[in-house]
């Protein structure tokens, strides 16, 4: 791999100081972050009181190794504009980075990895110092970096963001060891197909993972994976001195002894210093006169200095590099260095989590030049004075405009969204309709609405919003299929003008979008409504990019259908059961399940107020293809109030009744008949329809909590004391069977247990337990055994 022939120089940058003079503030700059990275870890660790035991933890070796790129972007590169994803555990340095900046505190510095400290990884929802994207868990944020830049076209192209400043790049700081998450590749592909742009990807390259020393073999074939991709790959292999030694005599040999030392010796010699390079250079060039004389010219210290300079670490090489790149092609690069640079244990296998003892921080503060007390200051150890290193950051480009939370209006939401009439309905039809009516119209919603589906969107019924609104596209392609006359219910035009984003299939990608286009509003100060589709069972394929979308604080409304073993021909992979317990527990998600449209239509109308209240969240809601018949009902203010709350009496109980049956989605239909068969015998059974387990459980613990009465306990009051209650629905019995914890009533819980199989409804019902005899079964145990 040839090192970066970047062209432009630091002298074109648009500042007063000269080139060399910012070079010279910039390295200062890397050794106070650096410093305050390794202090900060150092500090939670061996200084604040240990009130448990637990070892507090912290990467210095992980932060060192990027000091030098995060210092050249913050300090120089980035624009107010651009938005970053820091690698996880290179926290310390985004913090100390702000800290220099004043926008970070000593305080939270001071309780890094302490409640209300700074986050051990950057947090756009707990830190305070203007986290761009959350990160943590490794390769996400990379990823989300590529639908980031997705949705900045989106939103310019569309006019919904102010494009009176150039577009941001999207950058990730990326570890090395992060590209082994397929999820970065997936990304890759997808972003590829959208032909997205002003896309960074520094790669950290220091050949360490956690536990290991990365296969050599690997990196020979990134660089062609990314051009295969459409990317710019600029590798950053070698820094200046070593390049100075290589253009003298003999230097070529020294390159090529260099280019192929195998990562895990390189990294071995890194740890040992000096005297392990003269051994192997010795043994292997000492026959070379121009090597004889680079080893005499250099001590031992002078010899490690010289090896170990990679342009990861090279000041003048990072910039050269950064502002060499001008277009908005996405870029790579490839930045070598090594580990733990400039601590004792840098280069050593073991070191991710390792840290430095009292005695080698002693060492490491001594070198830097830090005077005792002086730790968290923010000018000591530094050779240029307070003042100049004060007017330097006054002149950093990033942080001219403070924090970058942006905002953008609401999007007024009618009163009501019509129900689409029908006997008989399924909700995933039924929304679809909605959809559709309101893609025919001309309102504020239906423009700020932005739907996506990965590879599921006629199957999930988005068919006829995309037929109105089209597909997104950077550029106008017209539908083949169309030209030719080809008869199809699909009209799938493409142009910047439409609205429905299709990705393949790659349920990751499909969270990562959402979270991107979910946190418009605060990154490109657009509003934007996300309505993204899936099959429900495969939830479980993205889920932690849906959770990472969620501990952003993201904003969408995600529509799983079909669900459960009501999808019956589909068979046991395609049924979820799970996932309604997904929706009860998933922090940042409401989840609903309606059983009929008008109850749909009420929660998406909710949906899209909570999206973009700022104490909202996101919303799932869990739909079917069982067509089910329609109640003639008036949706008064209390039915409404009701469906939001979670749930409501279909049938009510008469005061002191000794049943009821409490049912979720698609399976209500079997609950009315054994319902309607039970009243015979007892007269006063309720029935009860849950439209939301998730808020009603959220809402009982916060009642319980502050000493109130909660929506399912006032439902539940009618009951006798001693009333049993039946609950059914086609996912996991345990979202509804806590209900028996709110008055101790008694649970009959039925529901999914095991794998789904292929059948039809009649027999699935029939074999897992969900029928109108199976609840009548449940109703008979539950009057005969009273317990
Ligand atoms: C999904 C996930 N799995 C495992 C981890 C635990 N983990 C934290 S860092 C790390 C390796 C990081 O190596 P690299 O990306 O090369 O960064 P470096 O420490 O070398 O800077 C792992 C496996 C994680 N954070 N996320
Ligand atoms: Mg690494």
């Amino acid at each position: 791999m040839a090192p970066s022939k970047a062209g432009r120089a630091v002298t074109a940058l648009p500042n007063p100081l000269r080139a060399a003079d910012r070079q010279r503030l910039l390295m200062e700059l890397e050794r106070k972050v650096l410093w305050l990275s390794s202090w900060t870890i150092h500090h939670a660790n061996h200084i604040r009181p240990n009130r448990d035991g637990l070892k507090v933890g912290g990467h210095q070796a992980s932060s060192a190794s990027v000091a030098t790129l995060m210092t050249a972007l913050y300090f120089d590169v980035l624009r107010p504009q651009d938005r970053v994803a820091v690698k996880p555990h290179a926290s310390p340095v985004f913090h100390a980075i702000q800290y220099m900046l004043g926008q970070q505190s000593l305080d939270k510095l001071q309780n890094f990895r302490a409640l209300g400290g700074a986050q051990s990884y950057p947090s756009r929802t707990k830190d305070t110092d203007d986290v761009d994207f959350s990160t943590g868990s490794v390769g996400l944020g990379v990823a989300l970096t590529s639908f980031a830049a997705l949705v900045q076209d989106y939103v310019r192209l569309k006019g919904l963001a102010d494009t009176s400043t150039p577009p941001g790049r999207m950058v990730a700081v990326v570890g090395d060891a992060e590209l082994d998450e397929g999820n970065i590749f997936e990304a890759l592909l997808e972003g590829w197909k959208h032909d997205v742009r002003n896309l960074w990807w520094v790669i950290d390259y220091n050949r360490q993972s956690l536990d290991a020393v990365v296969s050599d073999r690997l990196y020979s074939h990134i660089d062609q994976l990314f051009q295969n991709m459409g990317w710019r790959v600029v590798t950053l292999k070698y820094g200046k001195k070593l390049e100075r030694a290589f253009a003298g005599p003999d230097g070529e040999a020294l390159r090529h002894w260099i280019d192929a030392c195998p990562n895990s010796l390189y990294s071995a010699l890194v740890y040992k210093g000096g005297e392990g390079w003269r051994k192997h250079l010795t043994g292997d060039l000492g026959h070379l006169p121009g090597i004889r004389a680079f080893l005499a010219g250099h001590d031992d210290r002078g010899l490690h200095e010289a090896m170990t300079n990679l342009a990861g670490h090279d000041m003048s090489s990072v910039l050269e590099a950064f502002h060499a790149i001008e277009d908005d092609q996405p870029t790579c690069f490839i930045a070598y260095t090594i580990k733990g640079f400039g601590l004792p244990f840098a280069g050593h296998k073991d070191n991710h989590a390792g840290l430095m003892n009292e005695s080698q921080m002693a060492v490491f503060q001594r070198s830097m030049r830090v005077a005792a007390g002086s730790e968290w200051d923010r000018f000591a150890g530094l050779e240029a004075s307070q003042g100049e290193i004060e007017a330097f950051l006054a002149t950093v480009p990033f942080a001219a405009s403070g924090p970058r939370r942006l905002k953008a209006p609401a999007v007024p939401v009618p009163e009501n969204l019509p129900v689409p009439p029908a006997e008989r309905q399924s909700t995933q039809e039924g929304f679809g309709r909605i959809l559709s009516d309101l893609a025919a119209g001309d309102s504020a919603l239906a423009r700020h609405i932005v739907t996506s589906s990965p590879d599921v969107t006629v199957s999930t019924n988005l068919g006829g919003w995309v037929n109105r609104r089209g597909l997104f596209d950077r550029h106008a392609r017209s539908d083949v299929f169309r030209e030719e006359k080809v008869v199809s219910a699909q009209r799938w035009q493409m142009s910047p003008d439409g609205q429905h984003i299709e990705l393949g299939i790659a349920e990751n990608n499909f969270f990562s979008l959402m979270g991107a286009l979910g946190l418009a509003e605060p990154i490109f100060g657009a509003r934007l409504l996300p309505i993204g589709t899936l099959y429900d069972p495969f939830i479980a394929r993205g889920l932690d990019a849906l959770n990472y979308a969620c501990y952003q604080n993201a904003r969408f409304m995600l529509v799983a259908t079909p669900s459960g073993i009501t999808l019956a021909p589909e068979g046991g992979a395609h049924q979820s059961i799970g996932t309604p317990l997904i929706g009860l527990a998933q922090d940042g998600l409401t989840a609903f399940e309606p059983t009929f449209v008008d109850e749909l239509a009420v929660l998406m109308r909710w949906g899209f107020e909570y999206m973009q209240a700022p104490e909202g969240g996101a919303v799932y809601l869990r739909l079917s293809t069982r067509p089910v018949d329609q109640p003639k009902r008036a949706m008064t203010p209390e039915l409404h109030h009701a469906i939001v709350s979670g749930g409501y009496w279909l049938a009510p109980p008469s005061p002191g009744a000794e049943l009821a049956i409490v049912c979720q989605g698609a399976v209500v239909p079997e609950a009315i008949t054994a319902h309607r068969d039970i009243l015979e015998d007892i007269p006063g059974a309720g029935l009860l329809v849950v439209t939301s387990a998730d808020r009603l459980h959220q809402d009982w613990l916060g009642a319980k909590r502050a000493g109130a009465r909660s929506p399912i306990e006032s439902l539940l009051r009618p009951l006798a004391a001693d009333a049993a209650l039946v609950t059914v629905l086609d996912g996991h019995p345990a979202t509804l069977s806590w209900l028996g914890a709110v008055s101790r009533h008694r649970v009959q819980p039925l529901g999914v247990e095991h794998f789904g199989q292929s059948g039809d409804i009649p027999d699935l019902y029939r074999v897992y337990g969900l029928d109108s005899d199976a609840i009548l079964d449940a109703v008979a145990r539950a009057c005969l055994s009273r317990d």
